[in-house]
């Protein structure tokens, strides 16, 4: 069967600071291919709507799934499929990914027909039996897939990370894809899941509450794999387990295998098992994420980041021995009025890691999207990208953008003194000596993406697809409603009755 696999259009943050190779697509793009069919990739972060288009008329797809990792990206993928149903009736067309696994039912309301299924979960196993059902079976007892006639249960876990290795291959122009000054930049992945659970995040109730890890000699057959100079390893959380880490550098060394490194972490963590970042460092670690989310206790504790701030302020301080560049996340909460701001520039102005803000935003698969008690502003889930306020402001909202857009260029203009800009010039040099200039576009972008005017601009726009409010309870919910894939005591109950 020709099966088309596409990946969205970038979101506002991916304008600027990166963007990065669509690896769950990849993943589930090696499953179909094991499988035996004739696979093709479209990225709509590189590519445009008119490629898609031509796509659908040189490659004639039978199957097109589209992957849904963002909310925010719905209503481009819910009118992706309405066109290409009316272009190509007898087309099966689903759709698979973080957020679409959280509002299955919603996407096929808003798509009235012209989707057939979603499949909720890991996609790689079960893309597979999907497009075997397709000859004839009931694709609807499928665990993990709902459509409008019905749906199959929970998702499975697939039972090996390593069986499924991405197929880069079916990327193009690869060299779009980059972070920073990691330009270009592939992507990889160790570990699947995270065990915290932050009030925020989905990353836990997606993989109920899981962690797996891949085998080193696998991880590192991967990164061999891998052509780029630069890699972004996408793990929620690197390196909980550092015996993990170090096994993977070994094999790594063990291959010769020398690149730069992109990872994100968590404070406790590095603190922890500083060593096995130490030996990173040395393997070509450059720059570390840690999502820090609050500069006091009680934000901390709001958020449920189950960490201080002391041991927030011990990690940079590791951070900055090991000599790894660290970039920060902050939420910032809609109800911040000037005085607020104010003290979270001084607070980013006073240490020398680069301070990144994001809103605070209630989404489907968090625990904030039932015990809010806020009431959220707005249905577009084009506004929930986590830089739009979708909560009421204690500002007027377009004094809110002024002060969050305020205090990012503040940020970073500390980032941009005459030395560094000499740096920096010096590496766009470099970068498009080798035919590379993503960092060189990004420099000049800030203001066009990061502008109040456009983010208050965006809530006036016209709302086709309204999100189904949540039934806010005040309570997380009980069961297993906040997961995906069901957590480990409840599998093990459901395996029990197999
Ligand atoms: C890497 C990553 C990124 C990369 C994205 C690279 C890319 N182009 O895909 C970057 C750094 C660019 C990024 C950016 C953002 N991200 Co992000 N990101 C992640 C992260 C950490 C890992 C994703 C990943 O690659 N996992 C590994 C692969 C193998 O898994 P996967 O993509 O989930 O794919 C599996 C399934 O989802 C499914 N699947 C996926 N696609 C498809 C398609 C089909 C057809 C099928 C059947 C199945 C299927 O099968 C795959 C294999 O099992 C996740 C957290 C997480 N744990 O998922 C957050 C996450 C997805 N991101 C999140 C957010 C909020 C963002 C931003 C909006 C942040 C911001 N500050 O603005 C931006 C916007 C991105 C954009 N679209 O432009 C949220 C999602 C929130 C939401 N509900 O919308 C997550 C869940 C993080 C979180 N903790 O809340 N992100
Ligand atoms: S924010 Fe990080 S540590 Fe917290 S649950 Fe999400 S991935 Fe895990």
């Amino acid at each position: 069967m020709r099966v088309l696999l596409v990946h969205p259009s970038p979101l506002m943050y991916s304008e600027l600071y990166l963007r990065l190779e669509p690896l769950g697509l990849e993943r589930v793009a090696a499953a179909v291919l094991e499988a035996g069919h004739d696979v093709r990739m479209i990225d709509l972060q590189i590519f445009t709507h008119r490629d898609y288009f031509g796509e659908l008329e040189n490659f004639k797809p039978q199957a097109i799934g589209f992957s849904l990792n963002y909310l925010a990206n719905v209503p481009e993928v819910v009118d992706l499929a309405k066109a290409t149903r009316q272009l190509r009736p007898d087309c099966f067309i689903f759709v698979g990914g973080h957020s679409g696994s959280f509002i299955a039912p919603d996407i096929l309301n808003h798509a009235e027909g012209a989707i057939d299924c979603v499949v909720r979960g890991e996609g790689e196993r079960v893309t597979q039996q999907l497009l075997e059902g397709l000859g004839g079976g009931d694709i609807s007892k499928l665990p993990g897939v709902v459509t409008a006639h019905g749906s199959g249960g929970p998702p499975k876990l697939i039972d090996d990370l390593d069986r499924f290795m991405p197929a880069r291959h079916l990327g193009r122009r690869r060299n779009k894809y980059f972070i920073g000054e990691l330009d270009p930049c592939a992507s990889i992945e160790f570990t699947r899941g995270c065990p915290w659970d932050c009030s925020f995040c989905s990353a836990w109730t997606f993989y109920g509450r899981s962690y797996r890890k891949s085998t080193a000699e696998a991880a590192a057959d991967d990164m061999a794999s891998i052509r780029e100079p630069n890699v972004f390893i996408v793990d929620d959380v690197a390196f909980i387990h550092p015996e993990h880490g170090f096994a993977i550098g070994q094999e790594l060394e063990k291959r010769n295998i020398k690149k730069r490194y992109y990872l994100e972490t968590r404070s406790d963590v590095l603190c922890r098992n500083q060593e096995v970042f130490a030996y990173w460092r040395r393997l070509g670690l450059e720059y570390m994420f840690l999502g820090l989310e609050a500069i006091d206790e009680e934000g901390l504790k709001a958020h449920r980041k189950r960490s201080s701030l002391g041991i927030n302020s011990k990690a940079l301080e590791i951070a900055r021995k090991i000599g790894v560049t660290v970039a920060i996340n902050l939420i910032a909460d809609p109800d911040w009025d000037e005085r607020r701001f104010e003290i979270v520039r001084e607070w980013a102005l006073s240490i020398p890691e680069i301070v990144h803000l994001t809103v605070a935003t209630p989404y489907p698969g968090t625990e904030t999207w039932f015990t809010e008690s806020r009431k959220l502003t707005t249905r577009d889930y084009r506004l929930f990208d986590i830089q739009h306020a979708v909560l009421p402001t204690r500002l007027p909202l377009n004094r809110f953008y002024e002060e969050l857009v305020k205090t990012q260029s503040v940020i970073n203009r500390k980032h941009m003194g005459f030395g560094i800009i000499k740096d920096v010039a010096f590496l766009v040099a470099k970068l498009a000596l080798q035919g590379q200039t993503n960092f060189a576009k990004m420099l000049w972008k800030f203001h066009k993406v990061y502008n109040p005017k456009r983010q208050y601009g965006d809530h006036f726009n016209q709302v086709k697809y309204e999100m189904t409010l949540p039934k806010q309870t005040g309570a997380r919910p009980a069961g297993d409603a906040l997961y995906v894939h069901a957590p480990k005591v409840a599998r093990a109950a459901a395996a029990a009755h197999e």
